[in-house]
């Protein structure tokens, strides 16, 4: 595994609860740096991006915040991208979920140059498929998939310099429960991939990452996008927009080895850590065993030859 990179993105502008831009330090209190390192990964803090305050203003033409987010993801686009072509392997530290239109947009235009087969998986109880037509909030952090597939403000689909940054079947997404009415109807005619709850329930976790990594092979780039909210509220209450009904504590373990089988994670989003919601910290803690996991901290006890 190449060097990783941490690197803060403490805004909350695109959501409309407070306190995920206080996800970056929840992270560096829970010793992400120190858990990744004991697994013998080498592991730098770059410290924390810069960008706008929150203004807390009310959405305009369905869209709040947008100049705030739009020079954010400009600034995590380039973090991104200038670890990428130093041979790192960039960890987001969100920061809400908007911040995933410049991560991704980067790592898409770092696979094309490279000639890389770009996968993303979008681990979130939510789809974050909405434009400013069907947002029943305004935030933009509800609409990051929808951008990346080329749908939404020129500012943010433009980002990376190719619209759409991605194509539909190279992103999928898993654990969603809680989708709007007219997000389902985008989803579908955007052709998205979606393990939801249902699926989960019905196959397991297990069928269900099968499934959803089905094709990796030695040129795929694949990139980890994980809303925090991905996992069940009782067992992560540290997000600003909780969901029940999501992954167990082992569902959710066994999902994130089941990706360090792969051995090809390259790049990765921790996003919407929200500690005002937490409690002692226990969410954070709980993301950096599952990010350990995440980066094979029980790979050598794993059979080596396994299906992936
Ligand atoms: N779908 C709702 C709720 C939501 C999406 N993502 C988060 N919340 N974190 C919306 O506002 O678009
Ligand atoms: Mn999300
Ligand atoms: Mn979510």
């Amino acid at each position: 595994m190449n060097k990783i990179r941490m690197m803060g993105a403490p805004t909350d502008v695109g959501a409309s609860r407070r306190g995920a831009s206080m996800g970056p330090a929840a992270l560096r209190v829970a010793e992400l740096q120190r858990g990744l390192q004991q697994h013998g990964l080498e592991v730098v803090d770059g410290g924390d991006l810069a960008g706008p305050a929150n203004p807390q203003q009310p959405p305009v033409q369905g869209l709040r915040h947008l100049d705030q987010v739009v020079q954010w993801n400009q600034t995590v686009y380039a973090a991104v991208e200038h670890s990428l072509r130093a041979g790192e392997v960039p960890l987001l530290m969100g920061g809400d979920h908007a911040l995933a239109v410049g991560s991704i947009a980067a790592v898409a235009r770092h696979c094309r140059e490279q000639g890389k087969d770009l996968r993303v998986l979008w681990l979130d109880a939510h789809a974050d498929a909405n434009t400013s037509q069907s947002t029943p909030t305004g935030n933009i952090h509800g609409m990051p998939v929808a951008c990346l597939l080329g749908v939404g403000p020129a500012e943010l689909t433009g980002i990376g310099g190719q619209v759409p940054a991605l194509q539909p079947q190279q992103i999928c997404q898993v654990g969603i429960r809680s989708v709007d009415r007219e997000e389902k109807r985008h989803l579908r005619e955007l052709g998205v991939r979606v393990y939801d709850m249902r699926h989960i329930d019905e196959h397991g976790m297990r069928v269900t990452m099968e499934q959803a990594l089905a094709g990796i092979g030695p040129d795929t780039h694949l990139h980890v996008s994980f809303d925090v909210d991905f996992l069940d509220s009782a067992l992560a209450p540290g997000v600003g927009t909780a969901v029940p009904g999501g992954p167990t504590y082992r569902e959710a373990q066994l999902c994130m080895e089941m990706i360090a089988d792969t051995g090809r994670l390259a790049s990765l989003d921790v996003m919407e850590l929200n500690p005002a919601c937490d409690v002692r910290n226990q969410t954070a803690e709980l993301v950096v065993d599952l990010v350990e996991s995440l980066f094979g901290k029980s790979t050598l006890i794993r059979r080596p030859e396994g299906p992936y």
